[in-house]
């Protein structure tokens, strides 16, 4: 027996310890990490999952700050996920600090973990997607993930929460303008945090008068919230604005869009694999002869790649792959 099953029935029956190990394990690969996930998955799926996403500094982990104590106020418990993929210091050192240095420190309710990149962004995506599971399956009520992201180079969590709330404030005007270039994904919510900042008020009703276009399609406009995170002003409209979206989709979310979630999860996840041991290959140099071939027009691109793909899934699994 290896260590999933001892350590997912410790994180099922909500240890905060083993929850921690548990996603140490998972970030870490460590063997025993995939069953461990089989076997918690099953029982997750009860938690509120929310994302929290914007430009650096303008505010999400004051709000998220804010929203924590809002849920414990409700006798809610909480996790909080700060992933930074800017940075690669792992656990704690600066990431999720003024959440984690908030005074929840011993409040048995809170679970506050940070993640940074450790290898690449889909890593980090596949790390932060099995965390979210694990802190769902260890019975916490709501489940917080903050990511700094900004159009299309942002870590995509929209596949591992319920909705995805965008914070902006005044003056970040770049972001604004991928939003409306239809360049960002259309959020659920918008937040205009610093709303006692000057400008505040004019982000919003420029927001409203030209909703986000594009990627979303037929996605409906996001509401927008004016909050002040520091004060806490706007944070409980926030909350219930979250409540209501999230209601709406559990209303109108058949099994027709859910399985479209899971579909683009599983590609996702799938895709990482597939990447990753493609990566492992060239990184090992044991394609050195094919990409000098390449290099030398001996060979082309095309036929290089699936030769590539050869060398990794065998002759059954490249063709399959470049059968289309
Ligand atoms: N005036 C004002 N300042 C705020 C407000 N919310 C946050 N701040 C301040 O803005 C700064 C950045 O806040 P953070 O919560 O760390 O922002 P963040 O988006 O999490 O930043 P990164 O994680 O580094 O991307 C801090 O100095 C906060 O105190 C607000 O509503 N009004
Ligand atoms: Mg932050």
């Amino acid at each position: 027996m290896t260590l999933a099953s001892p350590l997912a029935t410790r994180v099922l029956s909500g240890d905060r310890r083993a929850l921690a190990r548990a996603i140490s394990a998972v970030e870490d690969r460590l063997p025993g990490a995939a069953e461990l996930m089989a076997t918690v998955y099953r029982r997750a799926g009860r938690a509120h999952l929310t994302g929290i996403t914007g430009p650096p500094g303008v505010g999400k982990s004051t709000l998220v700050h804010a929203l924590i104590s809002g849920h414990r106020g409700r006798g809610m418990t909480v996790g909080a996920l700060c992933i930074d993929p800017s940075s690669t210091i792992s656990q704690g050192a600066l990431l999720g600090d003024r959440v984690r240095m908030g005074g929840f420190h011993e409040d048995e309710g809170v679970y506050i973990r940070s993640m940074a990149t450790r290898g690449t962004l889909g890593g980090l995506a596949r790390a932060a997607g099995a965390a979210v599971i694990l802190m769902d399956a260890a019975d916490l009520d709501e489940v917080l993930v903050e990511t700094v992201g900004v159009g299309q180079s942002e870590l995509n969590i929209r596949n591992a929460v319920d909705l995805v709330v965008l914070v902006l404030m005044p003056g970040s005007g770049d972001s604004v303008q991928l939003l409306k270039a239809g360049v960002m994904e259309i959020p659920d919510i918008i937040v205009v945090n610093k709303r006692d900042r000057a400008g505040a008020a004019e982000l919003a009703a420029d927001l409203r008068r030209t909703p986000p276009s594009g990627a979303g399609g037929a996605a409906p406009r996001p509401r927008i919230i004016l909050t002040d995170a520091l004060s806490g002003d706007g944070v409980a409209e926030l909350g219930d604005a979250i409540s209501e979206v999230r209601g709406h989709r559990t209303e109108q979310g058949g099994v027709g869009a859910q399985r479209a979630d899971t579909a683009a999860a599983v590609l996702e996840l799938a895709l990482e694999q597939v990447r990753e041991q493609l990566a492992g290959i060239v990184e090992d140099g044991q394609a050195a002869a094919l990409l000098d071939a390449v290099s030398a027009r001996r060979t082309d691109p095309g036929s290089a790649a699936h030769a590539l793909l050869e060398q990794c899934f065998g002759p059954d699994g490249a063709r399959m792959a470049t059968a289309s």
